[in-house]
């Protein structure tokens, strides 16, 4: 930690109001560029309590910056991990407000449930299939609250990694009826095609990408309880929406997702 506890508290609300009040801001990393990992990670758990303090829930884990397309796109190259809120949730074929976002992007993700604890470090692939209930398609919404999108890992990490919200879709599948590594998704923006893309874009499996964030929590002493909703990971790049635009998600296997931004 380079950070002392009042800055921490400081650039946590700093970030938390530019979520709440819709308003992009600077990067932290350009007043505080010493800061760390675990400094990144401290003000993400600050925003957490804020939330819950306030009466939110915690709804889930996320993985993100875990396909090769969301690196190139964002120029970053490690996976990083946040939470998503019950506020963020919409039933599939939602009407979604944009104006609750600054400049709000989709990516079509899988995601899972769990029935069992996993807990690194040491969690591998196959812990994380033993421990699925089952695999869920979810498309995440991600507003990053610094301008232009544009950040470090440092900076993202704090910002809760862009965690906006998450439309979930209504066919499940369990584990062992699906092979999410070939999986194909096809994202369609107003009709047209605009992303396609298979499950092993998330770092050659979607649970393997689990199994990286229950080892990555495992460094902070935190663990994946039993029950918890888990967005894996963009498999495609984020793609950006503006009211009026029509989203649906084809998952092989999984149905589709589908919303509407209004
Ligand atoms: C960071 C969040 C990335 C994903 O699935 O890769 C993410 C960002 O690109 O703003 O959620
Ligand atoms: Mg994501």
């Amino acid at each position: 930690m380079t950070l002392n506890e009042n800055i921490i508290n400081k650039l946590a609300e700093y970030l938390e109001n530019a979520e709440l009040e819709c308003n992009a801001v600077v990067k932290i990393t350009d007043e505080y560029p010493d800061m760390d990992w675990d400094d990144a990670y401290a003000i993400q758990k600050t925003i957490r309590q804020r939330k819950l303090n306030r009466g939110n829930k915690v709804a889930g884990l996320k993985m993100g910056l875990t396909s090769f397309a969301k690196m190139k796109q964002m120029g970053v190259e490690t996976p990083i991990s946040g939470f998503i809120t019950d506020y963020g949730s919409y039933p599939d074929g939602a009407e979604i407000d944009i104006s609750k976002f600054i400049h709000p992007k989709v990516e079509a993700e899988i995601a899972v449930v769990t029935k069992t604890r996993l807990k690194g470090p040491g969690c591998h692939i196959g812990s994380v299939m033993a421990a699925i209930d089952f695999v869920l398609p979810a498309v995440e919404i991600i507003d990053s609250r610094y301008e232009n999108f544009r950040f470090d890992l440092k900076s993202v990490i704090a910002d809760n990694t862009s965690s906006a919200g998450y439309v979930t879709g209504g066919k499940i599948c369990p584990p062992e009826d699906i092979n999410m590594r070939s999986t194909g998704v096809v994202m369609e923006k107003n009709g047209q095609v605009v992303e396609v893309g298979a499950g092993a874009a998330v770092i050659g499996h979607p649970a393997s990408s689990v199994a990286m964030l229950a080892n990555m929590l495992s460094e902070r002493g935190e663990d994946i309880p039993a029950g918890t909703f888990i967005m894996t990971g963009g498999i495609t790049a984020a793609v950006t929406v503006e009211a009026g635009d029509n989203i649906m998600v084809r998952y092989q296997d999984l149905g589709t997702v589908s919303m509407r931004f209004v």
